[in-house]
């Protein structure tokens, strides 16, 4: 721990910003920006930010929205998850995304935030309503849209060859989808553990069956170290079952 309450992580990159990052490791949409600083090799400072208390005037001032994530890069602040993570691949090119110099770069780019749209608008929700549901049916009807969804949504988007590599379009690394869906992919297949009793049991086999390259996929994100470096996924588990109870209690799902 650094004497200003930050800690350091992360490895060398090739140039050498001064970033502090403003997290909470239980937020997915701070955990996208752990993804890419990662990735990216970019060393950087930590702060976390308690969500369980109102946010500090200090931090008001960074990101008057009082969310994380936020990045300070070298003096400059950034908010909101998609536009720090786009900024971080923008400003250190060629890894997570290639630079806008020709037609196809600019396609796999369009392709990338397409893939991302789609997963992030039309399946996350089901996740999210599969967690929130109380009963076994409820648990079993999220599961079904969600399957629906990615059958639909998600598994027509994996077009490429994946002899070269698992990820992206066929790479043989990360690339910004992703930075901008592992934290939830990384959700959803430790959520759909039956242990956790956080989303239909049967939806592990019916992804297995019905969405396989989606699956495929999935399974190699969760093991990238990128993405599991801030990963508790028992206490991330745990927390998320007790708050939908009680709000599940309280009546105020
Ligand atoms: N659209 C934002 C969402 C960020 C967000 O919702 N962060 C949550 C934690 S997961 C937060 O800071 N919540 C604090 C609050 O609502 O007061 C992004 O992508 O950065």
């Amino acid at each position: 721990m650094a004497s200003n309450g930050t800690t350091t992580n992360g490895g060398g990159g090739g140039s050498n910003p001064e970033i502090i990052l403003y997290t909470n490791h239980g937020c997915p949409w701070a955990h996208r920006a752990h993804i890419a600083l990662k990735e990216l090799g970019l060393p950087y400072k930590e702060e976390i930010i308690p969500l369980d208390k109102p946010r500090e005037a200090w931090y008001l001032k960074i990101n008057p929205r009082g969310l994380v994530p936020s990045i300070n890069y070298d003096g400059h602040i950034i908010t909101e998850s998609a536009v720090v993570t786009q900024f971080l691949a923008d400003a250190h090119p060629a890894q997570l995304l290639p630079p806008t110099t020709s037609v196809s770069s600019a396609l796999f780019r369009a392709r990338v935030a397409f893939f991302v749209d789609a997963f992030i608008t039309k399946v996350l929700p089901h996740l999210f309503g599969g967690v929130r549901a109380q009963t076994d049916s409820e648990k079993d009807a999220s599961a079904e849209e969600l399957l629906r969804a990615v059958i639909k949504e998600v598994e027509p988007l994996f077009t490429w060859d994946t002899t070269k590599g698992p990820y992206f379009g066929g790479n043989e690394h990360f690339t910004l989808a992703e930075v901008q869906t592992g934290p939830f992919v990384l959700r959803l297949l430790a959520f759909l553990k039956p242990q956790y009793g956080l989303l239909s049991p049967k939806l592990d086999a019916l992804l297995d069956e019905q969405a396989p390259k989606f699956k495929a996929w999935a399974a190699q994100v969760v093991k990238q170290p990128s993405v599991t470096y801030i990963w508790d996924e028992r206490g991330v588990a745990e927390k998320t079952k007790a708050r939908f109870a009680q709000l599940a209690a309280e009546k105020k799902l």
